[in-house]
């Protein structure tokens, strides 16, 4: 539903004066959402690529294989779409799991346009 908000045009109140009303848009903006993006590398095993898929993005092995064979072959694979919070705890757990592991693994996150 959309309600009518109205203001003075270049008035915070109304002075007496001859004024006139104008519609101002209802501000309704979603937050924007986040692409957390898999980056390829050379040196990460595959294997790990798929653990990481399906215990950070909940996703099943089928799925995870197939993701990462896209990130293997095109460099790069949007793994999910999260609120800005939940997209950059996502980027940490990853990162985080990469790095106690010694793999250079990437994961980054970009503003859904
Ligand atoms: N290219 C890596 C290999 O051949 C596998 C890999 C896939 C690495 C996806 C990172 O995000 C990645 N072992």
């Amino acid at each position: 539903m959309i309600e009518a908000r109205w203001m003075m045009a270049g008035k915070s109140e109304d002075d007496g004066d001859t004024s006139i009303l104008v519609q101002t848009k209802p501000k309704t903006k979603r937050p924007p959402l986040y692409k957390v993006l898999l980056l390829n590398d050379d040196y990460t095993p595959m294997e790990f690529v798929v653990h990481v898929l399906e215990r950070f993005f909940g996703m099943s092995h089928a799925q995870a294989f197939e993701i990462m064979l896209t990130v293997h072959k095109k460099g790069v694979a949007v793994v999910g779409v999260f609120s800005h919070e939940i997209a950059e705890t996502k980027v940490g757990q990853v990162m985080d799991f990469a790095r106690r592991h010694q793999h250079p693994l990437q994961c980054t996150m970009e503003r859904e346009e």
